[in-house]
Protein backbone atom coordinates (compact mmCIF):
# COMPACT_ATOMS: atom_id res chain seq x y z
CA UNK A 1 0.00 0.00 0.00
CA UNK A 2 1.21 3.25 -1.18
CA UNK A 3 -0.26 6.69 0.75
CA UNK A 4 -1.22 10.26 -0.61
CA UNK A 5 1.20 12.60 0.76
CA UNK A 6 -0.56 15.76 2.63
CA UNK A 7 0.08 19.04 0.38
CA UNK A 8 3.50 20.65 1.96
CA UNK A 9 1.38 23.58 2.54
CA UNK A 10 -2.57 24.54 2.08
CA UNK A 11 -4.71 24.23 -0.79
CA UNK A 12 -4.38 28.30 -1.30
CA UNK A 13 -0.81 29.01 0.02
CA UNK A 14 0.12 28.76 -3.84
CA UNK A 15 -2.14 31.80 -4.66
CA UNK A 16 -2.35 33.52 -6.81
CA UNK A 17 0.00 31.66 -9.19
CA UNK A 18 -1.78 28.23 -8.64
CA UNK A 19 -5.48 28.87 -7.59
CA UNK A 20 -7.25 26.78 -4.58
CA UNK A 21 -9.47 24.76 -7.10
CA UNK A 22 -6.55 23.90 -9.06
CA UNK A 23 -4.39 22.29 -5.86
CA UNK A 24 -7.77 20.53 -4.62
CA UNK A 25 -8.89 19.31 -7.96
CA UNK A 26 -4.87 18.21 -8.98
CA UNK A 27 -4.61 16.87 -5.33
CA UNK A 28 -7.34 15.49 -3.86
CA UNK A 29 -8.33 14.32 -7.24
CA UNK A 30 -5.20 13.54 -9.98
CA UNK A 31 -2.80 12.81 -7.29
CA UNK A 32 -5.36 10.41 -4.95
CA UNK A 33 -6.81 8.92 -8.19
CA UNK A 34 -3.01 7.45 -9.33
CA UNK A 35 -2.54 6.47 -5.24
CA UNK A 36 -6.00 4.33 -5.49
CA UNK A 37 -5.49 2.69 -8.79
CA UNK A 38 -1.72 1.82 -7.52
CA UNK A 39 -2.87 0.46 -4.53
CA UNK A 40 -5.95 -1.24 -6.51
CA UNK A 41 -3.30 -3.10 -9.07
CA UNK A 42 -0.55 -3.55 -5.89
CA UNK A 43 -3.08 -6.05 -4.19
CA UNK A 44 -3.26 -8.36 -7.35
CA UNK A 45 1.11 -7.92 -7.82
CA UNK A 46 2.37 -9.46 -4.56
CA UNK A 47 6.25 -9.01 -6.18
CA UNK A 48 5.67 -5.31 -7.08
CA UNK A 49 8.18 -4.19 -4.64
CA UNK A 50 8.23 -2.50 -1.41
CA UNK A 51 8.80 1.27 -2.03
CA UNK A 52 6.76 3.28 -4.26
CA UNK A 53 10.37 4.47 -6.18
CA UNK A 54 10.83 0.33 -6.54
CA UNK A 55 7.89 -0.39 -7.69
CA UNK A 56 7.99 2.52 -9.91
CA UNK A 57 11.47 1.04 -11.49
CA UNK A 58 10.28 -2.60 -12.10
CA UNK A 59 6.82 -2.23 -13.54
CA UNK A 60 8.55 0.25 -16.09
CA UNK A 61 11.01 -2.83 -16.48
CA UNK A 62 8.35 -5.68 -16.57
CA UNK A 63 6.51 -3.31 -19.04
CA UNK A 64 3.44 -3.23 -16.64
CA UNK A 65 2.12 -0.14 -17.92
CA UNK A 66 -1.06 0.30 -15.87
CA UNK A 67 0.93 -0.35 -12.70
CA UNK A 68 4.00 2.22 -13.89
CA UNK A 69 1.57 4.64 -15.20
CA UNK A 70 -0.45 4.92 -11.73
CA UNK A 71 2.92 4.68 -9.43
CA UNK A 72 5.10 6.82 -11.46
CA UNK A 73 2.10 9.20 -11.50
CA UNK A 74 2.21 9.25 -7.67
CA UNK A 75 5.54 9.60 -7.57
CA UNK A 76 6.12 12.31 -9.69
CA UNK A 77 3.37 14.58 -7.93
CA UNK A 78 4.36 13.65 -4.53
CA UNK A 79 7.93 15.16 -6.06
CA UNK A 80 6.65 18.23 -7.78
CA UNK A 81 4.56 19.50 -4.15
CA UNK A 82 7.86 19.53 -3.01
CA UNK A 83 9.51 21.62 -5.66
CA UNK A 84 6.94 24.70 -5.16
CA UNK A 85 6.19 27.14 -2.17
CA UNK A 86 4.30 29.67 -0.87
CA UNK A 87 7.46 31.45 0.16
CA UNK A 88 10.68 30.73 -2.17
CA UNK A 89 14.14 31.12 -0.81
CA UNK A 90 16.85 32.45 -2.12
CA UNK A 91 19.01 30.82 -4.73
CA UNK A 92 21.17 28.83 -2.35
CA UNK A 93 24.86 29.84 -3.26
CA UNK A 94 26.32 25.57 -3.97
CA UNK A 95 23.44 24.94 -6.33
CA UNK A 96 23.87 28.98 -7.87
CA UNK A 97 27.14 27.61 -8.54
CA UNK A 98 26.17 23.81 -10.23
CA UNK A 99 23.47 25.51 -12.58
CA UNK A 100 26.52 28.29 -13.67
CA UNK A 101 28.82 25.21 -14.71
CA UNK A 102 26.14 22.98 -16.20
CA UNK A 103 23.83 26.14 -18.06
CA UNK A 104 26.58 29.12 -18.26
CA UNK A 105 23.98 31.22 -16.06
CA UNK A 106 20.83 30.92 -13.84
CA UNK A 107 18.89 32.83 -16.15
CA UNK A 108 20.15 30.62 -18.85
CA UNK A 109 18.75 27.44 -16.78
CA UNK A 110 15.34 28.89 -16.40
CA UNK A 111 14.69 29.68 -20.25
CA UNK A 112 16.07 26.60 -21.36
CA UNK A 113 13.59 24.39 -18.49
CA UNK A 114 10.54 26.93 -19.69
CA UNK A 115 11.61 26.38 -23.70
CA UNK A 116 11.82 22.38 -23.19
CA UNK A 117 8.21 22.55 -20.55
CA UNK A 118 6.81 24.60 -23.40
CA UNK A 119 7.86 22.13 -26.35
CA UNK A 120 6.48 19.01 -24.60
CA UNK A 121 3.56 17.90 -27.00
CA UNK A 122 0.18 16.84 -25.15
CA UNK A 123 0.59 15.73 -21.44
CA UNK A 124 4.06 15.01 -19.39
CA UNK A 125 6.91 16.32 -17.07
CA UNK A 126 10.18 18.80 -17.18
CA UNK A 127 12.91 17.75 -15.31
CA UNK A 128 15.91 19.01 -13.67
CA UNK A 129 17.75 15.79 -13.32
CA UNK A 130 21.38 15.19 -11.66
CA UNK A 131 22.61 12.28 -14.59
CA UNK A 132 25.18 9.83 -12.41
CA UNK A 133 28.26 10.87 -14.08
CA UNK A 134 27.32 14.41 -11.79
CA UNK A 135 26.48 16.30 -14.97
CA UNK A 136 23.19 18.50 -14.65
CA UNK A 137 20.98 18.24 -17.62
CA UNK A 138 17.20 19.24 -18.28
CA UNK A 139 15.09 16.06 -20.10
CA UNK A 140 11.43 16.37 -20.41
CA UNK A 141 9.15 12.85 -20.27
CA UNK A 142 5.75 12.07 -21.68
CA UNK A 143 2.67 11.21 -19.62
CA UNK A 144 4.22 9.51 -16.41
CA UNK A 145 7.63 9.06 -17.35
CA UNK A 146 10.14 9.55 -14.81
CA UNK A 147 13.61 9.55 -14.15
CA UNK A 148 13.53 7.21 -11.91
CA UNK A 149 13.66 4.38 -14.36
CA UNK A 150 17.17 5.74 -15.88
CA UNK A 151 18.31 5.57 -12.28
CA UNK A 152 18.83 9.74 -12.68
CA UNK A 153 18.71 11.93 -9.66
CA UNK A 154 15.94 14.16 -10.03
CA UNK A 155 16.29 17.76 -8.67
CA UNK A 156 13.31 19.51 -9.80
CA UNK A 157 10.21 19.48 -11.81
CA UNK A 158 7.51 21.05 -13.47
CA UNK A 159 4.10 19.03 -14.30
CA UNK A 160 2.96 20.47 -18.15
CA UNK A 161 -0.28 18.18 -17.89
CA UNK A 162 -3.19 20.65 -18.81
CA UNK A 163 -4.70 19.52 -15.28
CA UNK A 164 -1.70 21.21 -13.99
CA UNK A 165 -3.04 24.70 -15.18
CA UNK A 166 -6.00 24.74 -17.31
CA UNK A 167 -8.22 25.92 -14.47
CA UNK A 168 -6.42 28.97 -14.26
CA UNK A 169 -5.05 29.35 -17.62
CA UNK A 170 -7.14 27.86 -19.64
CA UNK A 171 -4.67 26.50 -23.11
CA UNK A 172 -2.03 29.08 -21.86
CA UNK A 173 0.89 26.96 -20.46
CA UNK A 174 3.27 30.09 -21.30
CA UNK A 175 1.74 31.97 -18.27
CA UNK A 176 1.57 29.23 -16.03
CA UNK A 177 5.37 28.39 -16.87
CA UNK A 178 6.14 32.31 -16.53
CA UNK A 179 4.95 32.12 -12.91
CA UNK A 180 5.97 29.21 -12.53
CA UNK A 181 9.59 30.20 -11.69
CA UNK A 182 7.54 32.64 -8.58
CA UNK A 183 6.71 29.13 -6.58
CA UNK A 184 10.25 27.13 -6.55
CA UNK A 185 11.66 25.82 -3.88
CA UNK A 186 15.27 26.44 -4.05
CA UNK A 187 16.25 25.02 -0.83
CA UNK A 188 14.57 21.36 -1.56
CA UNK A 189 16.05 21.19 -5.26
CA UNK A 190 19.64 22.50 -3.54
CA UNK A 191 18.83 19.20 -0.59
CA UNK A 192 18.09 17.22 -3.64
CA UNK A 193 21.54 18.06 -5.01
CA UNK A 194 23.68 17.36 -1.85
CA UNK A 195 21.28 14.21 -0.84
CA UNK A 196 22.64 10.93 -2.27
CA UNK A 197 19.16 9.73 -2.39
CA UNK A 198 19.48 6.18 -1.58
CA UNK A 199 16.51 4.65 -3.64
CA UNK A 200 18.47 6.16 -7.01
CA UNK A 201 20.94 3.23 -6.02
CA UNK A 202 17.95 1.19 -5.78
CA UNK A 203 17.06 1.74 -8.84
CA UNK A 204 19.93 1.40 -10.34
CA UNK A 205 20.14 -2.17 -8.42
CA UNK A 206 16.38 -2.88 -9.39
CA UNK A 207 17.27 -1.91 -13.52
CA UNK A 208 20.42 -4.29 -13.69
CA UNK A 209 19.48 -7.17 -12.44
CA UNK A 210 16.31 -7.20 -13.85
CA UNK A 211 17.78 -6.43 -17.28
CA UNK A 212 20.23 -9.13 -16.62
MN1 LIG B 1 -0.50 16.52 -12.48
Amino acid sequence: MIALPALPYAYDGLEPVISEITMRTHHDKHHARYVDVTNTLLAETPTAGSTLEEIVTKAWLRSARKLFNNAAQAWNHGFFWQCLTPDPPELPEALREALRKSFGTVEAFTKQFSDAAAEVFGSGWTWLIQKRDGALVIVSTANAGTPLTQAHKPLLTCDVWEHAYYIDRRNERPAYLKHYWRLVNWEFVAGCLQDPKPWIATSAVVRESLRA
